[in-house]
Parts: C-alpha cells; sequence; structure tokens
C-alpha cells in the first residue's frame, strides 16, 4: 500500500528521468527559505539545479505547495518559498500538519530525505546536515535529520555540518544510529565553511565508483542514509578563528533572546551571515554548488553501476 504516492506530484522532467533510471539530485528548499538572505537564496538555487543539469543529471528541488509535496520545482515556485514570509519549515513532524492544512512549506534535510525517498530519487545535494545542537544535553536539541538518515535510504551529500552545532556529540549520534558518514576525499569530518574539523572519520572514499558501489551495498542489504562529507573547496574556506567568534556571539544573542527549538538554526545562520559580513553566504555558496556537482557524479555512477549489473541478468 503506497497511500502517499497521491500527495506527491512530480515534474514530468523528473518524473521521465526516474522513469528510465537516469540520475536525480534531490534538493532541499529550508536552506532556500530560512537558510539563506534573498536575493542570494534564489541565485544559489538555481545555480544548483544548472551545476546538476551540467553534469547531465535532472535536478529535483522539494517543496510543499497547497496539499502537495512537489518534487522539481519551477522558477516562480522557488522563488515564491524564498520570498514569503509564513513558509514553514518542514521535517518529519511537520509533513503531515502542513499537508492538511495546505500551507506553503520548505522541507529540510529530514523532510526532503523523506519525499526524496516516497518519489525513488536516491541522492540529495545540501550545504550542512542539521545535528546535535551545543548544549543539547540540557535542552535535547538534536536535529531530526540524524534520526531520519537511520530510517531513510537516501544518500546525502554535505560540507558536514555547521560549528553552531556540537560536531563531536553529531559523530557520537550518527554512530548510535548506525548511520556512515564518509569522507569524500578527506580523512576528517569537514566541517562547512572549514574544511576539517579535527573529527577523524572511519571511512575515506576517493573515487565516484566506490562511492557508487559503497551506496549499492548499503541499499542491496536493506541499509538506509549515508553522509558524505564534501570539504568546502580550498579558494571558498573561511578563517576558523573569526568565524567561531561570531558564531559564539550568535549563540550568545539566541540564549539572550529565548530562541528555541526549529527557530534555533535560522536565527544563528542570519546571524552569522551578518556577523561575518556576507563572507559566510559566499562560501555557503561555493560548498552548495560543489555538492550539488558531486551528487550530480555520484548518482550518474551509481545509475550506470545498475544498467551494467541489470545486463549482466
Ligand atoms: N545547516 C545549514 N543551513 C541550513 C540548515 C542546516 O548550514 O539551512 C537547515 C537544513 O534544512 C537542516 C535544518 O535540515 O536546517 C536543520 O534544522 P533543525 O536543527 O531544526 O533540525
Ligand atoms: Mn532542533
Amino acid at each position: 500500500m503506497q497511500h502517499h504516492h497521491s500527495y506527491v506530484t512530480l515534474a514530468e522532467e523528473v518524473q521521465s528521468a526516474l522513469h528510465e533510471r537516469r540520475a536525480v539530485v534531490a534538493l532541499e528548499s529550508t536552506v532556500i527559505a530560512h537558510g539563506l538572505p534573498y536575493p542570494a537564496n534564489i541565485e544559489i538555487a538555481q545555480a544548483m539545479e544548472a551545476a546538476i543539469r551540467a553534469e547531465g543529471a535532472m535536478p529535483a528541488t522539494i517543496g510543499l505547495f497547497d496539499g502537495h509535496i512537489k518534487i522539481g520545482l519551477t522558477l516562480e515556485e522557488i522563488t515564491r518559498l524564498g520570498t514569503s514570509q509564513d513558509v514553514r519549515k518542514v521535517s518529519r513532524r511537520d509533513l503531515a500538519t502542513t499537508l492538511a492544512s495546505h500551507a506553503l512549506g520548505a522541507t529540510t534535510v529530514a523532510g526532503t530525505m523523506l519525499c526524496a525517498s516516497m518519489a525513488g530519487i536516491r541522492f540529495f545535494a545540501t550545504g550542512g546536515i542539521g545535528g546535535v545542537h551545543r548544549g543539547a544535553e540540557t535542552s535535547m536539541d538534536i536535529s531530526a535529520d540524524l534520526t531520519e538518515l537511520s530510517r531513510t535510504a537516501v544518500l546525502v551529500v554535505c560540507a558536514g555540518a555547521k560549528s553552531i552545532l556540537d560536531l563531536g556529540l553529531t559523530m557520537e549520534y550518527l554512530e548510535t544510529q548506525g548511520v556512515p558518514v564518509i569522507g569524500w576525499q578527506t580523512d576528517e569530518l569537514p566541517a562547512f565553511y572549514v574544511r576539517s574539523s579535527g573529527y577523524k572519520l572511519t571511512q575515506r572514499i576517493d573515487t565516484v565508483e566506490t562511492l557508487a558501489q559503497t551506496a549499492r551495498v548499503q541499499w542491496a542489504c536493506g541499509l538506509h542514509g549515508i553522509v558524505v562529507g564534501c570539504p568546502i573547496p580550498e579558494q571558498y574556506a573561511l578563517d576558523a578563528a573569526p568565524l567561531e567568534a561570531a558564531t559564539a556571539e550568535a549563540l550568545h544573542l539566541a540564549h539572550e533572546q529565548g530562541i528555541r527549538g526549529s527557530a534555533t538554526t535560522p536565527f544563528i545562520l542570519s546571524h552569522v551571515a551578518r556577523l561575518t559580513s556576507g563572507e559566510s553566504v559566499e562560501a555557503n555558496k561555493a560548498l552548495l554548488l560543489n555538492n550539488a556537482r558531486w551528487a550530480a557524479r555520484f548518482a550518474t555512477a551509481y545509475w550506470q553501476q545498475e544498467a551494467e549489473t541489470d545486463e549482466q541478468h
């Protein structure tokens, strides 16, 4: 029984690509609605789609409109998400309530994975995943992205996670949840604006063939999400010290103003952008494009290998 399919609306070209088993890359919309300032958000969303197409793959940005999960958005729909004031931030918790109330919704990493998997999309590019927040030992603020990875079979290409989170606790939580975290051409967990975090990973992969093969084994075994950490390209990486100072100040402000729950990540992101006078937005753009490109290459290699296996049978 796949009742949920009635809520999914696929763009025609996405539907054809899926039907023909061509590479499709899902893109989230929380980063558009709540993660980046206007108009950079719209420009970056378009540039990511273009980068995926340039690799010969199909982009599929996901959002919730009038009671439907739309997979593959028009520029008009992306612009609506990037300019409206009342866009819900949709994680697994929020999916049914947002659909039932016909509200406008932007999907987080967890929400996007969930919707992508309903449509049979296996690859997803984003900036950074959510994680265990600093101080989670008292706030219990742990992103639903981490549990989604343990239950949904989608590979998420990201630049690690922001240091606004507790990266050590995030790694512990992912281990508990059984989620593999792979370093793409790196030995360490990338830390978003900076290339390394000091947290050594158990697995590094250097070729798209090995990456695709690993994903195939993961899913053939009935296992679920995979995180692939791609470091930000060298020339766009920020200096760690001023970034840490900006992060500390943003966290302090959040505490002072009593910001909690799902409002925390957007609040901190916007203050870090302000405190680094937009430099963080440029870096964000560079790493998002890089991740989109690699996700397209991974998806292409994956479907190539699947086609070769089919031929042998
Ligand atoms: N990290 C970023 N930019 C973002 C997000 C995370 O650098 O825009 C968004 C993603 O959509 C992620 C969500 O899934 O924030 C996590 O929010 P929370 O911590 O409330 O789960
Ligand atoms: Mn949270």
